[in-house]
């Protein structure tokens, strides 16, 4: 029989069975992904055949369909193994706010930077307008200009007002998808799936926020099925994508409007930092790109490694 893995415990697996029923399921000790080192090699989106039930009434996962993709996050700072939050993602939804909390702009490049790395569609949510003053509402609308300007789609919205447009904007978004929710703690992310889906019940407020920050934050994901149809993805403590380990020279394949003006650049190889003929640094000197996205880049380009970055599907 064959399913869709909709949540990960640790020891065990819910699959969703094409017949629609839910089953627990386990994985043998030595089932292995060839290629990568995970903590979990099964993850939730994961379309998986199982076994027959065992007498204890749960089933063996026996085998994993090809991905489309996987966000993982290292196991802690120190490891080489990987945890994987989800696999076959079709939409990243990054909740964001202004203030209470403000989302920095490097955040929010790191992230649609990861996703546009994994090949994976991002839309930026502004949640809070409700607390904005003019000085700070016409900060968001050039947020969302900037971010616009360069391909992505932008939703202004307050989960706490009885305003449904942004609501139904997302739900229109997410509909027969695979969406993953990310962002700062206390961004909203709860209180939007809550009116997405009525009856989920996440605990919303003030946050466990210490406990949302160790190195070994317990890492159970969960998917919540969509009236709509398509499933949305709760990663309970996980920021973002994690880390990702860029290669140096393709960071700016991930800066679509860097990018598409480095066809100007004098050198091929051009890092946009100190050769002469850059045009992307002129473009920055004219404002054609924003200082803040050149700093992000900046940003990630330090970070990044030498090494060969290698696409981990
Ligand atoms: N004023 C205002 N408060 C909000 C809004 N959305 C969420 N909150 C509040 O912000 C706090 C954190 O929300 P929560 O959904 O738990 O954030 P999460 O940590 O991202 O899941 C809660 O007290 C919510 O009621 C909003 O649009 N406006
Ligand atoms: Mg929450
Ligand atoms: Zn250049």
């Amino acid at each position: 029989m064959k399913g869709l893995v909709i949540k990960n415990t640790g020891s065990h697996y819910v699959v969703k069975c094409d017949d629609g029923n839910e089953v627990n399921c386990r994985i043998k000790g030595n089932f292995r992904i060839r290629g990568i080192r995970t903590t979990n090699p099964v993850a939730v989106g994961d379309h998986v055949s199982i076994s027959d039930f065992a007498p204890d009434g749960t089933a063996y996962i026996t085998a994993i369909e090809q991905r489309r993709n996987y966000i993982i996050r290292r196991a802690s700072n120190l490891s080489k193994e990987s945890h994987i939050i989800a696999a076959n993602i079709d939409i990243a939804f990054l909740i964001a706010t202004i203030k209470e909390p403000e989302t920095s702009t490097t955040f929010i490049d790191r992230f649609l930077a990861t996703a546009e790395a994994y090949g994976i569609r991002a839309v930026v949510i502004i949640n809070k307008t409700d607390l904005l003053d003019e000085d700070e509402q016409q900060y968001a609308e050039a947020m969302q200009y900037l971010y616009t300007s360069i391909g992505y789609e932008v939703v202004m919205m307050s989960a706490t007002s009885n305003d449904n447009s942004g609501i139904d904007h997302i739900l229109q978004l997410a509909a027969g998808r695979i969406s993953l929710f990310s962002g700062n703690s206390g961004v909203g992310k709860s209180t939007i799936i809550n009116r997405l889906i009525p009856g989920a019940g996440l605990k919303t407020g003030s946050i466990s926020a210490a406990h949302h920050t160790g190195m070994h934050t317990t890492t159970f994901s969960e998917m919540f099925p969509l009236p709509s149809g398509g499933y949305i993805i709760d990663t309970p403590g996980i920021k973002g994508f994690g880390t990702i380990d860029f290669d140096k020279s393709q960071v700016a394949h991930y800066f679509p409007e860097i990018f598409r003006t480095a066809e100007g650049c004098r050198y091929y190889n051009c890092t946009h930092t100190h050769e002469p003929g850059c045009a992307v640094r002129q473009a920055v000197d004219e404002a054609r790109i924003s200082q803040s996205r050149y700093t992000s880049y900046l940003s990630i380009l330090d970070d990044a490694t030498e090494t060969k970055y290698r696409k981990p599907f």
